[in-house]
């Protein structure tokens, strides 16, 4: 009777873990499933930006965020996350990343780089990819002809910020490191981990800072007004936008802005994309 009842155990351990087992690789999949399909929509889809007419730049921010003047915005299209480090290798065959992972911006990449990839980009795709002018990216990063003029992306509640923006929280190692906040990443994040704007645009604050097509200038006096890239300057800088993991909590917002030489690479810039139509 005992040796039955020894046997019937045994039995039951036997099919428990079989059942335990089956569910773990049932959720093995129902992951990778979920990764394929998330991987898949981001096969760079473009948002529309209607045309319209803002305030560029920020009144209580740095020098280099002023004057605040009124610019026009034709219609155009931007692409909706940051472009990923898949697609960078899909369309150049390698991955110069330091942080590693399909779904993770590509970053470490040079404005130099940008146009070669964008240039075998349009080549495929027989389209007229180009970067956003700092104009048009501003304007969508505030949420275009949607926007509820929040401080920050999102939100105009600093205690919300996590939700919204990867930004040097409490997980990063510097100095300036936000430590009321935990938004989860110490580095980049996968794009479109946080929450969207009035746009449906993910990351237009945070992650990576973002290379648009303009040159650097200290501050807006002279800036075009009509939407178009402020290309002409001796310096050969050019504009990033919209802060990073390592960028500060405080100045997570729409119009910061900061730049690199366009041949550097650096691990906290990468770009999307832009298209007239
Ligand atoms: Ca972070
Ligand atoms: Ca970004």
């Amino acid at each position: 009777m005992k040796k039955n009842l020894i046997l019937v155990l045994c039995l039951f351990l036997y099919f428990f873990n079989l059942l335990k087992d089956f569910e773990i690789e049932e959720k093995k999949n129902y992951h990778a499933n979920d990764k394929n399909s998330y991987l898949e929509e981001l096969n760079i889809k473009m948002i529309k930006v209607e045309n319209g007419t803002f305030l560029m730049g920020n009144e209580t921010g740095f020098k280099d965020e002023k004057p605040i003047h009124k610019v026009k915005i034709n219609t155009f299209y931007i692409s909706q996350f940051e472009i990923t480090q898949k697609i960078w290798k899909e369309v150049m065959g390698y991955n110069p990343s330091f942080f590693k992972g399909d779904s993770l911006p590509i970053e470490s990449v040079s404005w130099d780089d940008i146009q070669k990839f964008l240039f075998k980009l349009n080549e495929k795709k027989k389209k007229n990819f180009r970067l956003p002018t700092e104009a048009e990216w501003q304007f969508a990063a505030r949420g275009g002809n949607k926007s509820q003029n929040y401080k920050y992306l999102g939100t105009s509640d600093s205690t919300q910020l996590y939700r919204y923006v990867n930004f040097c929280d409490k997980n990063c190692k510097n100095l300036w490191a936000y430590k009321e906040q935990n938004d989860g990443y110490e580095n980049t994040a996968p794009v479109g981990s946080f929450l969207p704007n009035e746009l449906g645009l993910y990351d237009m604050v945070g992650n990576v800072w973002e290379f648009v097509e303009d040159k650097w200038h200290r501050n807006y006096n002279g800036a075009p007004t009509d939407g178009s890239a402020w290309v002409k300057s001796v310096n050969s800088s050019r504009v990033c936008c919209g802060g990073s993991y390592d960028f500060y909590a405080a100045y997570s917002y729409p119009s910061a802005r900061y730049f690199s030489e366009q041949n550097k690479k650096h691990n906290d810039i990468g770009f999307r994309i832009a298209s007239d139509n």
